[in-house]
């Protein structure tokens, strides 16, 4: 951006922070100490935190979190933190940042004692934890974690293997010269055979194949790669620990594999019928070990199918959750009452439907207050649904629905593939006494050319309901990320037509 905009005056990161009101404790940590160590690495001259202490005692008001400790003087998280980076990094000297993959932050740094620290972080919310293996190490190694605790690595052969996770930490060398040559991710889930199917030119669509789905009530198959890069033959092992409504027959295997060379596991697992009839994922954990070099886990996520019809009446998906909220208003003193306060500020269960004829979706909202003015295009500033189909098209379908003061209904077509415009039909309810809004929404399938094949292969689906209550767009509950920021259909959750 820098060089973009010419700007050659210093960059000076000088009032960056986040409350732990928004997240907790430990994710505040987490964001100290990568904004810290990536504004240093990207050659930022100075870095403040806001604040020092949290200006009072309300834990769900951001403005009294920002503190590294609280107002009485206790250390919070990212107090901790804080001393991890002042211990380990003070008076360090900046290397080059380090190529571990798309989603990893890892940097290179010279400790003043001449210790070589490695911070490294996974930002890939659906890769959980990476697996890396270093070759070339001559030092003596250890993992410090976010807090400053130390735990000693094997060194075999020169190599070390390391997991890089969601929580940053630093890979410490001791007696390192050289940086270590990167050999790569030595345990992955393979590639899984596709339970969506179908062809398009929507690159999401395509990459959310590749997805690991479970089909309820059939037979999945899960496998894992083991890439050996060093120069000695490596025993590995795996034992699974299921969620529930998942079973496995066989939770346990063990491999060799030669050096320079690689090897697959393959389990077998079976889904209930009632897996993922809620649009939740659950996690498979892998735990495994690598020859002496490494003992740890993976975790992979089992993403549910939506199978339609439905065998009962419960929603397809429902929003009720912190987690599935996203708050647009700044962390202010004056906006402290524009915050989601539960479900009876905003919640919403979805049913979808397939008729011969027709796509139907059914919502129904709780909101404490019903706001909409807007016109068509802005319907998305009131109260409101959008939400996105994606049949392998690009563009993709967005839809806005509302239901206006007066009680009338109001629809929007915001993207559509070319040459198409499906005519939407909605009718709305507004009961004032339990606060609920009703949507009802048809489409016909020749509008959409949601063929039977279509259907059958698979297509994505996903849905955001807005939260105006007089003053602003205060926020909204998703189903998954791609429609109220970035547009993407990458994490859409796939629904599938019974044969
Ligand atoms: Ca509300
Ligand atoms: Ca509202």
């Amino acid at each position: 951006m820098r060089k973009e905009e010419n700007v050659t005056a210093p960059w000076y990161a000088n009032e960056t922070a986040l409350p732990s009101s928004d997240g907790g404790e430990h994710f505040q940590a987490i964001t100290l100490f990568q904004k810290f160590l990536y504004s240093w690495a990207k050659g930022a001259i100075g870095y403040n935190w806001y604040d020092l202490r949290n200006d009072g005692y309300d834990a769900t008001y951001g403005e009294h979190n920002f503190g590294l400790v609280t107002r009485d003087f206790y250390p919070k998280c990212a107090y901790a933190a804080y001393n991890t980076l002042a211990s380990l990094y003070t008076k360090a000297t900046f290397l080059s940042q380090m190529d571990f993959g798309a989603d990893i932050d890892a940097f290179a740094f010279r400790a003043a004692n001449g210790d070589l620290l490695i911070p490294a972080w996974n930002l890939n919310r659906a890769q959980e934890n990476s697996m890396i293996i270093l070759l070339g190490v001559t030092g003596k190694a250890s993992v410090i974690d976010l807090y400053g605790n130390e735990a000693p690595l094997g060194v075999e052969n020169d190599a070390v293997a390391y997991k890089i996770g969601r929580n940053p930490a630093t890979l410490r060398l001791q007696g390192q010269e050289k940086l270590p040559a990167n050999g790569g991710n030595f345990f992955t889930v393979a590639a899984h055979h596709p339970v969506m199917t179908g062809k398009g030119n929507c690159k999401e669509y395509l990459e959310r194949q590749k997805d690991f789905f479970i089909l309820p009530g059939q037979d999945n198959s899960l496998a894992f790669v083991f890439r050996n890069p060093t120069a000695h033959d490596i025993t590995a092992d795996i034992e699974l620990a299921m969620p529930p409504n998942i079973n496995c027959q066989q939770l346990k295997q063990s491999v060799v594999i030669p050096t320079n060379s690689q090897k697959s596991m393959t389990f077998k697992l079976t889904a209930s019928k009632d897996f993922g009839s809620s649009g939740i994922s659950a996690p498979i954990i892998a735990n495994a070990s690598f020859g002496s070099l490494w003992k740890g886990e993976l975790t992979v996520t089992a993403n549910p199918v939506v199978m339609l019809p439905a065998s009962g009446n419960h929603p397809q998906f429902m929003l009720n959750d912190r987690m599935q909220y996203v708050k647009l208003v700044a962390e202010a003193p004056e906006l402290q009452h524009l915050t989601w306060s539960g479900p009876e500020d905003l919640s919403a269960n979805i049913w979808l439907e397939l008729t011969k004829d027709d796509f139907i979706l059914r919502a129904v909202v709780v909101d404490d207050v019903h706001v909409q003015p807007y016109p068509d295009d802005k319907l998305w500033q009131g109260d409101s649904i959008q939400f996105a189909l994606c049949f392998g098209d690009t563009p993709y379908y967005e839809f806005g629905l509302a239901r206006n003061q007066d009680g009338s209904a109001n629809t929007a077509v915001y993207s559509a593939p070319p040459n198409r415009r499906p005519k939407l039909k909605l009718t709305t309810v507004r009961d004032e006494a339990t606060h609920t809004t009703t949507y009802v929404c048809t489409i016909s399938r020749a509008d959409l050319k949601l063929t039977p094949q279509r259907a059958q292969d698979g297509f994505l689906f996903n849905l955001i309901v807005n939260d105006n209550d007089g003053d602003t767009r205060e926020g909204y509950l998703e189903i998954a990320p791609g429609i109220g920021r970035e547009k993407s259909a990458r994490y859409f959750q796939l629904i599938k037509e019974r044969k």
